[in-house]
C-alpha cells in the first residue's frame, strides 16, 4: 500500500508493520548536535514529536506512557524524596513525578537541550512543572551522571530513553545498572522504558538479566498500551535494590490527591500481570 504525503509513517524494520498518523503540516524541523527533531501537527493526535524519525510523543496518548513511567514506581517506594530522571527531555515524566508531594528534588538529566527547548514551545503542558522549585534540569550525559553520582543519593531513578540504539544503548547495559544500583539508597527503585513485549521480548529478558547481575533483587515488567509506538503495546521494567516491586501503597494510590488520566490502583495491579510468553522467557 502507498501512503500519500499527508501521512507520517514510522516503519518497524523486520516487523512488517508501521504506524501512520495523518498530518496537517510540519511545524518544526532541526538538526541538533545529537539528532533530528521534527514537530508535526496531526489531524487527530494533536502535536507529534519525532527524534531521528521515531515517534516520541503525541498530545493524544503521551499521558499513558508518562503516567506509567512514574506513578507505579512512586507508589511502590515507601517514601520517595529524591528522584533522578535520565532522558525525558520533553519533561512529561518530570511533570508526573512532581505531582507527588513527598518528592523534594526531581533532577532530570537530558543529553539534548534542544529537545527540551522544542518541547517547551510545542508541548507547553508537559513543561508546566519545569519551574517548580523542586525541579532541576541538567543537560548532560546520563550515563556519566550516574557513574559520577554520590553513592546512595537517590530513592528512584527513571530511565525515559529512546530505543536502545545509538547513545541510548548504554542505558540498557549492566554497567549502567550497576552504577544506578550504587547511586540508590536502601529501598531504592529503578524503572526504565523497555520497549514492546510483542516485538522486543528478548530485550526485556536481557534487561531482567542485566538488572539481576547488577544486584537488583526483585524485577517486574509493567505492561500498558501505547498506540503510537511499535506494536501499540509497551512496557516499563521496574527493579528494587532490596525491596519488593509487586507490592505498592495501594490505599494511597486509590486515594491519590492529584488527577491522572490512565493510572489508578487497579491499572497498577493489572499492569503487573505477566503474559505467559513473557513469563516463560523471564524465568
Ligand atoms: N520515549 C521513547 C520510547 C521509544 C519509542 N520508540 C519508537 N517510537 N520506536 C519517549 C520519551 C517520552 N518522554
Amino acid at each position: 500500500m502507498t501512503l500519500d504525503k499527508n501521512w507520517y509513517t514510522e516503519e518497524w524494520a523486520g516487523q512488517g508493520s508501521a504506524i501512520s498518523l495523518k498530518i496537517k503540516n510540519k511545524v518544526h524541523d532541526e538538526k541538533s548536535p545529537y539528532q533530528r527533531i521534527e514537530i508535526y501537527e496531526t489531524e487527530t493526535f494533536g502535536t507529534l514529536m519525532t527524534l531521528d524519525g521515531l515517534v516520541m510523543v503525541t498530545d493524544r496518548d503521551n499521558f499513558i506512557y508518562h503516567e506509567m513511567m512514574s506513578h507505579p514506581t512512586l507508589f511502590t517506594h515507601p517514601d520517595p524524596k529524591r528522584v533522578l530522571i535520565i532522558g525525558g527531555g520533553d519533561c512529561g515524566t518530570l511533570h508526573e513525578v512532581l505531582k507527588h508531594k513527598t518528592v523534594e528534588i526531581a533532577e532530570q538529566v537530558e543529553l539534548d537541550e534542544r529537545v527540551t527547548r522544542v518541547a517547551e514551545k510545542f508541548f507547553p503542558e508537559l513543561c508546566e512543572s519545569n519551574h517548580d522549585p523542586r525541579a532541576r534540569l541538567h543537560f548532560a550525559d546520563g550515563i556519566k551522571w550516574v557513574a559520577d553520582a554520590q553513592p546512595g543519593i537517590y530513592d528512584i531513578i527513571i530511565v525515559d530513553s529512546t530505543d536502545p540504539v545509538g547513545p541510548a544503548a548504554g542505558l540498557f547495559s549492566e554497567a549502567f545498572y550497576k552504577n544506578c544500583h550504587r547511586a540508590l539508597r536502601p529501598r531504592g527503585l529503578i524503572v526504565g522504558q523497555s520497549e514492546s513485549p510483542l516485538f522486543h521480548a528478548e530485550l526485556i529478558a536481557s534487561v531482567h538479566r542485566s538488572l539481576k547481575s547488577a544486584g537488583f533483587l526483585e524485577i517486574a515488567t509493567l505492561n500498558f498500551p501505547q498506540c503510537a509506538y511499535p506494536s501499540g503495546w509497551w512496557s516499563a521494567t521496574l527493579a528494587g535494590k532490596d525491596g519488593p516491586v509487586s507490592l505498592f501503597r495501594s490505599r494511597e494510590a486509590a486515594t491519590k490527591t492529584f488527577t491522572t488520566h490512565y493510572y489508578n490502583r487497579d491499572i497498577h495491579a493489572a499492569a503487573l500481570a505477566c503474559p505467559e510468553f513473557l513469563r516463560r522467557l523471564l524465568t
